[in-house]
């Protein structure tokens, strides 16, 4: 790996505690990640991406904003990548998914916050995320209710944060607010990156996301094969790569994937054996390196075969419509397909408990583990109809709350694995 010294410098990183935030992540990723036997080679990219993330994908970044190109963070998936790409500027995502600077995130926030929204402060408060460093503007969204106050704070902190307001039901009302927010988000991006997004620029964004989004469909199909071709360690490293990788090249390391794994299916080979039972996580976003549940599930013999989340289906689920032609058209084909993402701050949610169930009959899931971030109120308060829906369809459930710690792990895998061998 090139020295990046000079670069985390300029961009303000404290060095001392990055360095230590890398060797944690290599370290875990050495032993979760490439651990892992009968991998499918495609991987080696995801490997590589993952072995340069805060070094090759920064410079790529930072060469981009060289040339007048604009870097937008974002902590939610109702931020549309699309409004972002047609006015020439990056989305990328702002993991969040390690615990950092604690003593420091708990003068802005009560201890009983949510993992991953304590971790979006002690990332900024440590000085350790290119990504947030690299960022001309950073999106905050009013979803649930500790990231609403939340962002209060970390405006104090990120001189840059836009905040966007999302519905709160399916109604009528709910979707013209989503509508008018779009059209403030364009008008923000376009005023940021000095481009006026044309009918041509918004088409051809809604077409890359498309294809990044297809390809990981495909990728989730090839999931529902017996047995499993991938693990769901491994798929989850994609769909977490989708938030921050270029996208075409992200969309053809995918397919490359996808093309293996269909040989594999039709050898009958697959990552685990075919007996083992089958899980579909369903519940928070996991965000890089949150790979914690998932670990434990898969050490503890059983593979998963899809993720009912915002990193995973949840995110990516439904196209944009792409046959629109003009800018109004396309906008609102935007605000239909994100308009469908089912995330728990809403009420009712009807869509998702449907979506978990469908999910658990097409990837053949033999079980669901429902995961909650702790202090989660949206998720957890969820779980219990997702229980009961899964239950009135006899798919046995597993409801598990955890944070970003290690100090529940074992006690964690004593409940995995006696639900697994139930399973079994
Ligand atoms: S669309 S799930 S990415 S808001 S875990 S911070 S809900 S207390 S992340 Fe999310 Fe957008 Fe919804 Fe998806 Fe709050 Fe819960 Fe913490 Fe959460």
């Amino acid at each position: 790996m090139s020295d990046y010294t000079q670069m985390w410098k300029d961009l303000g990183l404290n060095l001392e505690a990055h360095d230590m935030l890398l060797n944690v992540l290599g370290n875990a990723y050495k032993d979760i990640y490439l651990s892992q036997k009968d991998r499918p080679e495609g991987m080696g990219y995801f490997d590589f991406v993952m072995s340069e993330v805060h070094g090759l994908r920064i410079k790529e970044l930072l060469d981009e904003k060289a040339q007048g190109r604009k870097i937008i963070g974002s902590y939610c998936v109702f931020v549309p990548e699309e409004i972002a790409l047609a006015a020439n500027a990056t989305l990328v995502g702002l993991c969040s998914g390690a615990d950092f600077a604690v003593e420091e995130v708990e003068k802005y926030l009560p201890r009983n916050t949510c993992a991953l929204i304590k971790s979006s402060f002690g990332f900024k408060l440590g000085k350790v995320c290119p990504y947030l460093e690299s960022a001309d503007m950073v999106v905050g969204e009013n979803t649930c209710d500790g990231k609403k106050k939340a962002y209060e704070s970390l405006g104090s902190l990120v001189d840059n944060l836009y905040v966007m307001d999302l519905p709160q039901m399916k109604s009528d009302g709910g979707k013209a607010l989503l509508k008018n927010e779009y059209y403030r988000f364009k008008s923000a991006v376009e005023k940021l990156t000095g481009v006026a997004i044309t009918a041509e620029s918004l088409k051809n964004a809604i077409k890359t996301v498309n294809a990044k989004r297809a390809a990981i469909h495909r990728l989730s199909e090839l999931r529902s094969a017996k047995p499993a071709p991938i693990s769901g360690l491994d798929a989850l490293l994609a769909n977490q790569v989708f938030f921050y990788d270029n996208p075409a090249r992200f969309t053809e390391s995918v397919n490359k994937i996808c093309d293996e794994l269909e040989k594999r299916i039709q050898d009958k080979k697959g990552v685990m054996a075919e007996k083992t039972p089958r899980i579909l996580l369903s519940g928070c976003p996991m965000a890089v390196p949150n790979w914690k549940l998932p670990w434990i599930i898969e050490t503890s013999g059983a593979v998963i075969v899809g993720e009912e989340s915002c990193v995973g289906e949840r995110g990516t689920r439904n196209l944009v419509d792409e046959s629109g032609d003009t800018i109004e058209t396309m906008m609102d084909s935007i605000v239909d397909r994100y308009f469908k993402v089912d995330c728990a701050i809403f009420t009712p949610n009807q869509d998702r408990l449907n979506h978990v169930a469908q999910m658990a009959e097409k990837y053949r899931a033999d079980g669901v583990i429902h995961y909650s971030l702790q202090f989660c109120q949206p998720y957890i308060m969820e779980s219990i109809p997702v229980e009961k829906a899964l239950e009135g369809k006899d798919i046995p459930t597993l409801r598990v709350e955890t944070d970003y710690g290690m100090e529940d792990a074992g006690q964690l895998k004593t409940r995995v694995q006696a639900f697994i061998e139930q399973l079994g």
